[in-house]
């Protein structure tokens, strides 16, 4: 059975999200952006209130890669959230009367469905390609951003493969279709990984520092003084490329670089002591706290249309 606490598999996620939206029909409605390589349908929910006007939007994903599994776990949480705050939170009000937000809770579903059934540390999609017997490309390496070029391998059998070329997978074609169709009211692209506990915006491809750079470092550095304001969890903020390690072909960087100014990584808890096997008991601090840095961003976002 579904849980906010717990890691649902792929196919509980999928019966949530069908019944989510068929009982919140006055905010929800799902819209499948096209099929995974093993042809699961990834399917996004717009969250917001109906409106006669065009309505700009933000868009949050989880789960590019398939083992960090607290990250669809937020998005969960934060459609949940979202919900039941409405109508009571003036601030969750404000934003879905006046923007709507797409949700993609699992980006790399075959990679998500394959950590559950076969092996708990995949990163890539599932893609398979005749003349090499290794599976998968890194979705956060195949996006056309200085695809390639830096902290990306060309080895099929490395966990950074950037593909064979850009958006040759098709999860990351579907989304950055989404993305363009919509890049006139897309105000906001966030993207939730796990672990460091970092708020990494462009750029990585390259340590040059991005245009609007000052102001996505305040707005980083609000955010995380929000998210730390709960359970006193430290984030470091700052250009991937200095506060991670230069890595091409993300998904920040190209969604920066389309004309979406506000574009965000995550990397949720932990520091390393769980890593990627983040207790379940951590879901429900993890989620709370990072609600507080998301509407923090959404606020900023919303205040400067
Ligand atoms: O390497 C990544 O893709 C992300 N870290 S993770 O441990 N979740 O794999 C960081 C992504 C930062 N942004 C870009 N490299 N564009
Ligand atoms: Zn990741
Ligand atoms: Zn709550």
């Amino acid at each position: 059975a579904h849980s906010y606490t717990k890691y649902n598999d792929w196919n509980t996620v999928q019966g949530w999200m069908n019944t989510i939206a068929s009982s919140n029909p006055n905010l929800i409605s799902k819209q499948v952006i096209g099929n995974t390589y093993e042809g699961r349908p990834m399917t996004v929910l717009k969250l917001g209130k109906k409106s006669s006007v065009t309505k700009n939007a933000i868009f949050l994903d989880c789960g590019i890669h398939a083992r960090e599994w607290i990250a669809p776990a937020f998005c969960q949480w934060f459609v949940k959230e979202a919900l039941s705050t409405y109508g009571s939170d003036s601030q969750m009000t404000s934003l879905l009367d006046q923007m709507d937000v797409y949700v993609l809770p699992v980006f790399n579903i075959d990679g998500y469905d394959y950590t559950h059934k076969s092996n708990r540390m995949w990163r890539k999609t599932r893609s398979r390609k005749s003349g090499s017997s290794c599976i998968g490309a890194d979705p956060n390496r195949n996006w056309n951003a200085g695809w390639c070029t830096i902290g990306a391998s060309s080895n099929p059998c490395s966990d950074t493969f950037c593909g064979y070329s850009p958006e040759s997978e098709i999860e990351v074609k579907n989304v950055a279709d989404f993305i363009r169709r919509n890049k006139s009211i897309i105000k906001a692209y966030l993207t939730i990984h796990s672990y460091s506990q970092l708020l990494l915006f462009p750029y990585s491809y390259t340590f040059q520092l991005a245009a609007h750079h000052s102001e996505l470092l305040k707005v980083a550095e609000g955010a995380s003084a929000a998210l730390r304001s709960l359970y006193g969890t430290s984030y470091t903020s700052g250009p991937g490329a200095a506060t991670i390690y230069p890595a091409a072909g993300g998904s920040d960087d190209w969604a920066y670089d389309l004309g979406v100014k506000y574009s965000y990584t995550f990397e949720l808890r932990d520091t390393g002591r769980y890593g990627f096997l983040l207790p379940e008991s951590q879901i429900k601090p993890t989620c709370e706290e990072t609600m507080l840095a998301v509407k923090y961003i959404a606020a900023y976002v919303q205040k400067n249309l």
